[in-house]
Parts: C-alpha cells; structure tokens; sequence
C-alpha cells in the first residue's frame, strides 16, 4: 500500500475505504463544525468533508487523523509500529561486513537520497496566484473552534521557514489567528524550530509560506519533534516512499508543496507583535492571550476548486490523539538509539503528550530507572514532560491499570519519587511560572538491596505444570468462556483500540 499522493488522493482513499462522510447541508464554520466534529471524533466516527459552508465557497475536510485505523492508511501500514521499524531499520545501520551487507546498505542509503524534497516547475497549488489587494483570507471556511476564542484560526497548517545562517528548512505545525483579510498571528512557542528561524535572522524579519491541503504523510510531518538540522520534508519522503515536490513560491524566496491546496506566502518579524489567544487547546484548557508575531500576507496561491483542512484539539481524547500516537511509535526506534535499554513507551492521551511518559526498561544497575528519568527530560520536545514513570521489562505500558498497579504496589515514596524541576511546555497552565516548573518521576521497578530495599519478594506467578494441566481440563470444568479483552485494560472501548499498536 502506497501512502496517498495527494489530498485529494487521500480523500478518494478514505471514500473507498468507507472511512468518509460528505456533509451537503450548509453549516457554519463559527462553532457548528466543531460540536459536530467533537461529537464525531469522541464516537470514533469518519472523516467529515463539508460541502457547503456559510460564507465560503471551498469545501473542508475535517477527522482525517481521527482513529488509527486511518492513520494507518495515511502511511500505507497495517500498525504504526511498522512505520517505526522501517526508519529504525535505517537508524541501526552498521558499518557492512560482507558483499551481500554491502549491497543491501547502498539501497538502504539511495532510499534516503531518493527521500530528499525535489524542486519541480509547476505545482496545481499555483494554478491561482492573488497578490497584494487580492489576498483575502475572508474566502477561507476558517473555523472559530470554541466559544472563547476571540476569532477563527488556521489549526492545520504546514509552517515553512529557513535557518537564516544555514539555510536548513524547517516545517512546524502552529496555529494562525487570523486577524484581517491579510494577516493572521504566528503561534510557535519558545521551544520550537519555526521561532528560532525568526530570532536567527540578522535583520528581524524572515519569509514564510505555509502550505494547507497536503497529502496525509507530509501534514504529519510538520507536527513531528525532529531535532532542528533534520528536515521533516526529507523524513514525509522517505515515510512515503517518494520525495515532497516543491516549486518556488511567487512572492517570497522559499519553496512549498507543488500538491498542496492552498499556499499563503508572506513575512514575520520580529518587532510586529500582538496579543494572539484565548485559543481552546490540546491541553482541554484556553490557552491565555499572549504576545505573538504576525504574518503579513503577499501572496495566495491555490488550486481552482481548493479543499480546506482544518482540525479542532480541546478535551483530550480529540482528532490529534492520533497525531500523538503517529509520533510517539514513529520515534521510539529514534529515541532507542540515545537510551537503548528503553523497552517501550506510551504517552496517554489524557495526558495531553506532555503531561505524562510511561516507559519501560531493562534495568541493569542501581538508579537505572533515575537515569532513563533525567534522560527523558533531556530528549527534543521529550525534555517538556512533566512526568515521568518507569516501570520494568515486562510491564505492559500501554495497558494503564497494569501500570498502575506497579506504582502503587512498587513505591517507596520517599526513595522511589523524583522531584525536580526544569522546562516545561509555554502552553501548560499549572507551573507558577510560564514554561518552567516541577518534575515528578516514579521509579516502579523492582529495587534490590542495593538501592536501599530490603529483599524483592517474588511476584506470584503459577507453576507451567498447572496451568497446562488446567488449560488441558478446561472445557471438563464446563465453566462459561471468561470475558477476555473486557477486565485489565483501558477501559472499555480505550483498550481495545489500542491493540494493534502494542507490540
Ligand atoms: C494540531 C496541532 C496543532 C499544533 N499547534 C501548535 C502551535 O500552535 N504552536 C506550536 O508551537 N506547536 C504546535 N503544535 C506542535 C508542533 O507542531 C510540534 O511541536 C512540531 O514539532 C513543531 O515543529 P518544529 O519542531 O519544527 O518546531 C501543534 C501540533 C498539532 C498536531
Ligand atoms: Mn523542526
């Protein structure tokens, strides 16, 4: 399974696929597509193309992220722990031995060579350019997402800018209020890529173009904490097998997806600040009014009949559950390489991403669990986490009352709790101060003596001579078949959709 080409091959994908709904009644983008897309994505409902919307003549698609089942269309997989093997199989590459190594290596590297975003001539998403006067954000179907927000904002967008000293591009995800028919607010906070562009220019201001409707793989790629130098337009190409085309954009020197719908060209700057917010976050929370610079509009460019996407965050669980999820398969076998004796890890979704990071170890020597804790809150857009449990080998981090079963059973408060402190994410509201904060790590694994403890007692495990000899009586006992899948688990419903992600 090829990943989609485009938006629109996506689009005929999730149709095929009986994973799209059309709404053809006329709803409004003020509030109404979000409750129904909120009640949608909270009954793990279709996608939502709306094709008739007050005020706008483009269509919008919404809920294409909202389960794993289209995650995993989107990369062509059947687990997203495939996606996961595919680029740890290319980070665990070692010098070859033989000929045969050597042969199967130089595939292994023309893949990331043929992964490389390729400039081409035209793109359909120049097939309009309006320019100057002609910019007006006003023909977008931008949604106002909840009743507190001050105005609608561009939840989707692929955030193109360049390292002023080394040229390097980089693609983030951030929100963009729109202001007026020409600008819109620029929301990359203090940790990310986007701003530290803008604080590397020389003379305040750099361009950005920001690409909307582009093909499922490439859209991810802008959410993805991928260390700075690394291009997410290199890593779309090697996810989907075929590089990202780029073409010139009309008014800024920078490139953007020649597939993509919409594309708005403009400038930032330093100095051109105002109150952007209160946005209704991923954090369940508003997110309060603050500074942000502005993006002032040059150019629009789109396709003829451009589809507008959009998604809303809120109340976990919400559309960019699964977004999370993508990421935090996707970058296990990444984060394996710098602290190998991580087993797995699971970030919860009510845990907003940031808030919680379950991981388990192989645990080789005392302190093990608080070295994997400080190493966590040393990792990319990890190091945000407010905290942090380790659990043992064996231990099911994706399965929550097994886990917390080991820390209210594994505790010692005083010994096994880690209090620290350190960033934590602009957006988070609990810390006293912005950004910065309290850290809590829990070492769950079993301690030795030492560490401190007295003897481990053994867990209680039946004799393999018994449990053979019960499962070869079983249907002699006449007992009704046990509920498998319902007890031990997330939950009614949670668990069970996680199942074809564990590993
Ligand atoms: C739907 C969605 C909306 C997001 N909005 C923002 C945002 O407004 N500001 C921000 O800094 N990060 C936001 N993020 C997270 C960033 O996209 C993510 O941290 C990414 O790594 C940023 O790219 P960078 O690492 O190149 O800066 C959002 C992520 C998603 C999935
Ligand atoms: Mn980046």
């Amino acid at each position: 399974m090829a990943s989609p080409s485009d938006l629109r091959e996506w689009i005929a994908l999730l149709e095929r696929e009986r994973e799209l709904h059309r709404v053809t009644v006329e709803v409004d983008p003020d509030l109404e597509i979000t409750e129904i897309t909120d009640r949608t994505v909270k009954s793990k409902g279709p996608a939502l193309l709306f094709e008739n919307i007050k005020g706008s003549k483009h269509q919008l698609l919404i809920n294409q992220f909202g389960t794993e089942r289209r995650m995993c269309l989107a990369f062509g997989v059947d687990r997203l722990d495939d996606v996961a093997a595919k680029l740890g199989n290319l980070l665990e590459m070692t010098p070859p031995q033989g000929l045969v190594e050597k042969v199967r290596s130089l595939g292994k590297l023309k893949s990331i060579a043929d992964s490389m975003p390729k400039d081409v001539s035209k793109g359909a998403c120049q097939e309009i350019v309006l320019t100057g006067d002609d910019v007006d954000l006003d023909a977008l179907p931008i949604m106002r997402c909840w009743p507190e927000d001050p105005a609608p904002f561009i939840t989707l967008p692929a955030v193109i800018t360049r390292d002023p000293s080394t040229g390097v591009r980089n693609v983030g995800m951030y929100r963009m209020q729109k202001i007026d028919r020409r600008s819109t607010f620029m929301h990359w906070q203090i940790h990310k890529d986007g701003r530290a562009d803008l604080l590397a220019s020389p003379d305040g201001t750099i361009p950005v173009a920001v690409a909307i409707g582009l093909d499922p793989v490439t859209a991810y790629s802008a959410s993805a904490p991928l260390p700075k130098h690394i291009g997410e337009f290199m890593v779309a190409g090697f996810l989907k097998g075929s590089p990202v085309e780029l073409v010139q954009c009309k008014t800024i020197d920078l490139q953007a997806p020649a597939n993509a719908e919409i594309v708005l060209e403009g400038t930032v700057s330093r100095d051109d600040v105002g109150l952007e917010g209160p946005f209704g976050d991923h954090t369940g929370y508003y997110t309060p009014a603050e500074e942000f610079p502005i993006f002032r509009i040059s150019a629009v460019t789109m396709r003829r009949d451009a589809i507008y996407p959009s998604i809303v965050v809120g109340v976990p669980p919400a559309e960019d559950e699964w977004l999370g999820k993508a990421t935090e398969r996707i970058f296990l076998p990444a984060i394996r390489m710098s602290v190998p004796e991580i087993v797995d890890y699971d970030l919860p979704t009510a845990g907003a991403f940031h808030n919680c990071v379950i991981v388990s170890i192989h645990k080789r020597f005392p302190g093990h669990a608080k070295k994997v804790m400080y190493a966590i809150w040393g990792l990319g857009l990890l190091s945000l986490s407010k905290s942090v449990v380790v659990v043992d080998a064996h231990v099911d981090v994706h399965d929550y009352e097994q886990v917390f079963f080991q820390v209210c059973a594994n505790v010692d408060p005083k010994r096994d709790v880690v209090l620290t402190e350190g960033p934590l994410d602009q957006l988070d509201h609990s810390p006293t101060l912005q950004s910065y904060g309290g850290k809590l790590g829990f070492d769950a694994t079993a301690k030795g003596a030492d560490e401190g403890a007295r003897d481990w007692p053994p867990p209680i495990r039946m004799t393999d001579a018994v449990r053979e000899l019960v499962d070869a009586r079983w249907a002699e006992y006449a007992l009704p078949a046990p509920d498998v899948g319902v007890s031990g688990k997330n939950g009614p419903g949670r668990g069970g959709s996680r199942q074809s992600v564990r590993r």
